[in-house]
């Protein structure tokens, strides 16, 4: 059995909610709102809920969604009948907001899966601002790529957008942190014209063959003369087969520099899981304790913070991730079994039954390593040269 305590002098707060996990995107695509399931089920049965206020994440209005989105846009969303009924269709429409393609299709009940995501994101900003929260998780959120009339790649509403935009209300300055797989497209452009907020992705790049195709090391966001935004974007792109030992250096030498530089008052943290070994959809050799030794040294920094989900299409792996790094959360990192318990509903998903499986055990061969060391490096003196721009 487990005592899990609340953490000593700082409070955590868990959004979610069952209603979201409930939502299909169709048989074959990747993304499965039923990992959160998986999630809460270990989260739930290491006895984590005692130590963190658990909060059912509530539907964002459309007052708050309107934010960052615009109203034609929040319009069809809202309106638009599932494809798989009989329906007239507004090709142009669809077109024009990248809606009903097969990355983004229009399912049952999307709407309200989109607006709970939202909801889950912006409860957690604002116990953040209330300073009734050290650290606000919402695990159905961290969806990266929406833009402001667009959905993207599995993303319709930009739940982080619209917590930045909450934090900014309290907090002068917000560094966001995206170790999805994928360049955290979406968010970045949102704050292209603004210094309040900085925004450091770490992801695949291969333009042409990966998702979505952006962030090369070049692109700090647009140098027009009078931009206050120019050099707040960060971008790590990454080749297959990246290890711990290296994501881990990477991400303390660049985090530990832009905190430095940046002084952030507030952080927003993407844990997409699809950097995972063993992702569906993802290239990375990192393990969980790579992934989680991020969240580890951002609340070490002692700065409030809010962590999102993000992708993630290896169902028991990201429970596994994500329930680790609500562990860290509620500094109970040390006290629980990496056998996950008996107890466990769907337990049986977790093959090897345990939170730590080995490179081995996830892939049997692990994927070549294509990051060299110098290339490591030059990043890193990279950003070094464009933090020399930040001066708050
Ligand atoms: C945050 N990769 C989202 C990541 C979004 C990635 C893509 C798929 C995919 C979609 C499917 C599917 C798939 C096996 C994988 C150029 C295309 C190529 C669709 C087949 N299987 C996040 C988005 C990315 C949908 N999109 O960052 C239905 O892979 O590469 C593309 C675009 C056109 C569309 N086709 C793929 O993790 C949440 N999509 C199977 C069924
Ligand atoms: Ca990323
Ligand atoms: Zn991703």
């Amino acid at each position: 059995t487990y005592n899990i305590t609340r953490p000593k002098g700082y409070n955590v707060s868990f959004h979610t909610n069952p209603e979201m996990e409930k939502h299909h995107f169709g048989q074959t695509h990747p993304m499965k709102p039923w990992r959160l399931t998986l999630t809460k089920s270990l989260v739930t049965s290491y006895g984590m809920s005692f130590a963190m206020d658990n909060y059912v994440a509530r539907a964002a209005t459309y007052e708050e969604l309107n934010m960052f989105h615009s109203n034609d846009y929040l319009d069809y969303l809202g309106t638009a009948p599932a494809e798989d009924t009989p329906r007239d269709v507004d090709t142009d429409k669809e077109v024009k907001y990248n809606l009903g393609g097969s990355d983004c299709p229009l399912f049952y009940g999307l709407y309200d899966y989109c607006s709970m995501s939202a909801g889950g994101s912006l409860d957690a900003a604002r116990k953040i601002c209330a300073k009734q929260s050290d650290i606000a998780v919402s695990w159905g959120g961290g969806l990266h790529h929406a833009k402001r009339s667009e959905a993207s790649g599995f993303c319709y509403i930009n739940d982080i957008v619209l917590a930045i935009l909450q934090l900014l209300r309290c907090f002068p300055r917000v560094l966001y942190i995206d170790i999805d797989v994928h360049h955290g497209d979406g968010v970045e452009e949102a704050f292209f014209s603004t210094d309040r907020v900085m925004t450091v992705s770490f992801h695949k790049y291969q333009p042409e063959v990966f998702f979505p195709g952006t962030g090369g090391l070049e692109d700090n966001g647009p140098k027009s003369e009078h931009n206050p935004g120019a050099h707040h974007a960060i971008n790590v792109p990454l080749n297959d087969g990246i290890t711990d030992e290296q994501y881990e250096w990477l991400f303390q030498s660049i985090i530990g520099q832009v905190n430095e530089r940046f002084r952030p008052s507030a952080i927003a943290l993407q844990c997409g899981a699809d950097s995972l070994a063993g992702d569906r959809l993802g290239r990375f050799n990192l393990q969980v304790q790579g992934h989680a030794a991020c969240v580890n040294f951002c609340k070490k920094l002692g700065i409030p913070m809010i962590i999102f989900g993000g992708g993630g299409y290896t169902p028991r792996n990201v429970a596994r991730a994500w329930a680790f790094e609500t562990a860290i959360a509620i500094d109970c990192q040390d006290k629980i079994d990496p056998v996950i318990p008996m107890h466990t509903p769907w337990r049986d998903h977790f093959h090897h039954e345990t939170l730590f499986p080995t490179l081995e055990q996830i892939l049997g061969e692990p994927r070549a390593n294509k990051n060299t060391q110098k290339r490591l490096q030059d990043m890193v003196q990279h950003v070094t040269e464009q933090l020399r721009f930040v001066n708050f």
